[in-house]
């Protein structure tokens, strides 16, 4: 789509809510994701690598005056990042390619304040090229996070002219490292040397990325892909549409009420397909701090993390911060294998693989799946999942077991499905006979429920050989 193509589109999308009361008259077909969309979410976990001048000055926000000398790892390797992410069973890692100080991670013509001005590596690195060659050889996909806020350039708060610059930024990111997955947008918003607030094109960066790399996702508060879970703290929420609409959340960094409630929640009415991603670091800073060594996060608030969101229609988008010698600590790394076997034996054995089931529509907007396992199992992790290929449609659900005696027992209930709700049944319960009712917000259609047994507490599996794999599922190695 090219930016005339874009404008034209998001205008009319801008029309369609005002024909909301007319839409009874409109096909009944909901808002489905793209194919890049969908790929995205079936991914579910990705890893995000704060890196640049603040690992080297201990700071979380560099301020732009840093001297790029101070940017001088020594022990730089991509390849060991990689080999982290695979290990975790991530599928996509993305890069602070410039962060809010303005350091280029690669050597761009767009100014001096870069790598190539910096000792390492003679002045010829280039961590962007680094990277995204480690993520390919280990068959991963790369994204870039490019911030518009930049402190250290002195066109900022010139909007107009700034912009250029930020595109002609975008322009050689997006052009010179083959595939990008994912670019990352945050609304970060400052003045530039002038006092003057800059004020971004949006719809020009977006439609550069779409017209440069037309199958990346763009991730911002606004999407217009991929939108933020609005807050840091790896918390999707309960009640979570895939489906917003575009018009409450207008551009990234936008504020108030109304914005935080559509982040959070969606909206089950929303045109756009936006679903969110929930960005939490495993240490306390986004930036590596040595002294956060004893912080970080331990497997079990790891897969916490993976419940809360992707067990919540949300993508994990975990940040492990290389050092400043441009490594992954190792106790990140092993946290991270620690966290990938956690998952695997969570859902190593579906005690739903082989039940009897049965779907059907007991309504214009409710519908009833039953399931017979064949003998009384212990379920810990209750699974469900819409096909959301075709959209997200379930606003409630009530799972119920048959009473030894006959008879239903509510067993646990909430609202929103969409790619995948899991629930940790603490205490866990027992059953033969399972239903799962839903009401729905458009012509129900079948959902899945997969069910886990309790897992034996501390086994270590080496999974080092395994692919990542979706669902964290265990493949053979031949
Ligand atoms: C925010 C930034 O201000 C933080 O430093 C961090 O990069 C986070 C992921 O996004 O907007």
């Amino acid at each position: 789509m090219n930016r005339r193509e874009f404008v034209v589109s998001t205008a009319a999308a801008a029309m369609l809510p005002r024909l909301s009361g007319w839409r009874g008259f409109l096909p009944p077909s909901r808002p489905v994701p793209s194919a890049s969309q969908l790929a995205w979410q079936r991914d579910e976990l990705a890893l995000f690598h704060h890196f640049g001048v603040n690992t080297f000055t201990n700071r979380e926000w560099g301020d732009g005056t840093e001297n790029p000398a101070v940017f001088n790892p020594t022990r730089f390797d991509a390849r060991q990042w990689a080999r982290a992410a695979r290990a975790a069973g991530a599928r996509t890692m993305i890069l602070t390619a410039k962060h809010h100080d303005g350091f280029c991670l690669w050597p761009t013509s767009t100014t001096r304040h870069s790598v190539a001005s910096s000792p390492w590596r003679g002045g010829n690195g280039d961590v962007v090229r680094d990277f995204v060659d480690a993520a390919r050889a280990e068959g991963l996909q790369a994204g870039l996070y490019l911030s518009p806020w930049d402190r250290n350039a002195p066109v900022y708060g010139d909007s107009p002219r700034y912009d250029d610059f930020y595109c002609a930024q975008l322009r050689e990111l997006l052009t010179r490292y083959g595939t990008i997955a994912e670019v990352w947008f945050d609304g970060a918003n400052g003045e530039g040397p002038n006092g003057r607030k800059q004020v971004y094109d949006w719809p020009r960066f977006w439609g550069l990325v779409r017209e440069l790399q037309p199958k990346a996702v763009m991730f911002s508060d606004a999407g217009p892909d991929v939108r933020w879970i609005g807050n840091e703290t790896g918390l999707a929420a309960e009640t979570n549409w895939s489906t917003v609409d575009p018009l409450v959340v207008r551009y990234p960094g936008a504020s108030g009420d109304a914005v935080t409630s559509m982040l959070q929640h969606g909206d089950p009415n929303g045109l756009a397909w936006r679903p969110g991603e929930t960005d939490v670091s495993i240490r306390p800073g986004w930036f590596y701090h040595a002294a956060e060594d004893a912080r970080v996060r331990d497997v079990d608030n790891l897969v916490e993390l993976f419940f809360t969101s992707v067990g919540r229609n949300s993508k994990l988008l975990l940040n492990v911060p290389p050092t400043p010698e441009g490594l992954l600590h190792d106790t990140d790394v092993k946290r991270l294998a620690d966290m990938r076997t956690a998952l695997y034996l969570a859902f190593e054995r579906d005690l739903a693989q082989g039940a009897t089931t049965a779907w059907r529509a007991t309504g214009r907007r409710a519908g009833v799946l039953e399931m017979d396992l064949g003998d009384l199992s212990e379920i810990a992790v209750v699974d469900l999942k819409e096909d959301i290929a075709r959209g997200q449609r379930v606003a409630r659900y009530v799972l119920q077991a048959e009473r030894p005696g006959g008879g239903w027992m509510d067993i646990t209930d909430g609202t929103t499905i969409g790619y995948r709700k899991l629930e940790r049944m603490t205490p866990t319960f027992t059953a033969r006979r399972l239903r799962v009712q839903v009401d729905t917000v458009d012509t129900p259609e079948a959902i899945g429920l997969a069910l886990y047994p309790p897992t034996p507490g501390s086994a270590s599996l080496d999974l080092s050989g395994q692919e990542p794999t979706p669902n964290f599922k265990r493949v053979r190695v031949a």
